[in-house]
This record gives structure tokens, sequence and C-alpha cells, in this order.
């Protein structure tokens, strides 16, 4: 049935006469306008392994994003990580943090590495990744979600890896209750245990492996 709808802001008289103002169209769905924003800024960084330049030439820049809706909006616009060429890196930091060792936030730190064998890039890498992002934009470490730089997928042939790098690895509860939160938020087991590893540690490792400072 229709009906006839007033102006938005013009004035209505109720059966008694008293002037009633119905707010304009524009107050009802403020709601609807206002993006929500997140605690933090975050940076979308992307890494293409073209060897004809150095590691850092290859990390670019995508995108900053603030709100839920500028998050999502990026989400969906860009490949999911199955779809990526070997060799490429998605990472997601705090604005002002860089992804890279050397940055003054992440020099002290380490990461927690979940790697991953090569059926799990169909099963599982782009749910763990869009858990790990959602995890990160929507601070669920709670008290020490400040200990969090941000979170890195390294897509390889030989099996790809999620993981979430922080501030300090002498922040012994911070990190474990991080690892141990982020296991259960993509729905881990308990055995095989994940580990952390110091950067200093990685980048100065001789070997395939880096020894773990804690596992959860
Ligand atoms: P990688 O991309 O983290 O892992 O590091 P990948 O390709 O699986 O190799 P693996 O050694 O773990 O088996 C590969 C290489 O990229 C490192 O050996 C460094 O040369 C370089 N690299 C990686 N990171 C995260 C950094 C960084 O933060 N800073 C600098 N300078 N180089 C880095």
């Amino acid at each position: 049935m229709a009906t006839s709808e007033p102006e938005p802001g013009t004035e209505l008289k109720d059966s008694s006469e008293t002037s009633v103002a119905v707010p304009s169209n524009e107050t009802v769905n403020s709601e609807q306008y206002i993006k929500h924003p997140l605690q933090n800024r975050w940076a979308l960084w992307y890494f293409k392994n073209d060897k004809s330049k150095s590691w850092t030439e290859n990390l670019r820049l995508i995108a900053k994003f603030d709100t839920v809706e500028d998050f999502w909006a990026l989400y969906n616009h860009i490949q999911r990580p199955s779809k990526l060429q070997f060799g490429c890196d998605y990472c997601l930091f705090k604005d002002g943090i860089k992804p890279m060792w050397e940055d003054e936030l992440n020099k002290q730190g380490g990461r927690w590495l979940i790697t991953l064998n090569k059926q799990q890039r169909h099963n599982d890498l782009d749910r763990y990744w869009l858990e790990t992002l959602l995890c990160l934009i929507g601070e669920a470490f709670n008290d020490y979600s400040d200990d969090v730089c941000g979170a890195v997928v390294n897509v390889r042939p030989k099996g790809d890896k999620l993981s979430i790098w922080t501030t300090n690895c002498q922040n012994r509860e911070a990190v474990v209750s991080i690892g141990q939160s982020y296991k259960e938020r993509l729905g881990l087991p308990l055995k095989p245990v994940i580990g952390y590893q110091s950067h200093d540690d990685t980048s100065t490792k001789s070997g395939s492996t880096t020894k773990n400072l804690y596992s959860a």
C-alpha cells in the first residue's frame, strides 16, 4: 500500500495538533554512513620475488585502512594467497611499522610461525590467512595486542608459512599468550606445537631451521 512520506525535515501535526519534528533522512540513517573504526590503522604490503632486485625493493605498500568497511573493500579486491605466485608474500602491519626485521619495533622481536604442508594450500591457507587478519584488526589478543606488530603469509613451493610478528621476544607472558590465542583462533589441534623464533636468530641462521624460544 502506498503511503505518502513527508519530505525529510518537515513538520507533521499529530491528532492533538502538537507539532512533531520528523528528522531528516540524514539523521535517521547516519549510522549507515559512519564507517566502523578499527583500533589501529593498518598497512597491507605485497612482496614479489624479482631476482633482479633487492629484498627491500621487492616489498610494496598496497594500501592503508582504519575501518572495517575499508578492510573488506581491500580484502575483496585482492587475490587470495593460494592464487599468488610462488615467492610472493602479503604482510599486514600496524601503520608505521615496516614488515622487516630491521624496523625499530621488530628488531627485538620474533614470530609465531605456522608451516603448512602442500595440501593445505587448497584446504587451509586462505581461511587461516583471513582468520589471521581478523585477529589483528579485531585486536584479538586482549591485553597483549599492543605487542603485535603484524602478520605475514609466505607462498612457497616447499610449503606456505603464516606468522604473527611481535615486538619483543623477552615479553614471555605476552608472546606465549598471543601464540595460544592464535592457535585457538585458527582451530589448530594441540599437537603439533607451533614455535616462536626471534628475528635475530632467523636472520642469522646458518641451517634450514631456527631454534624455538617458545612453543604453544
Ligand atoms: P623469507 O622470505 O622469510 O623465507 O626469507 P623463505 O623464502 O621461505 O626462505 P627461508 O630462508 O626461510 O627458507 C628469505 C630471504 O629473504 C631471507 O633469507 C632474507 O635474505 C630475505 N628477508 C626476509 N625477511 C623477512 C627479511 C627482512 O625482514 N629484512 C631483510 N633485509 N631481508 C629479509
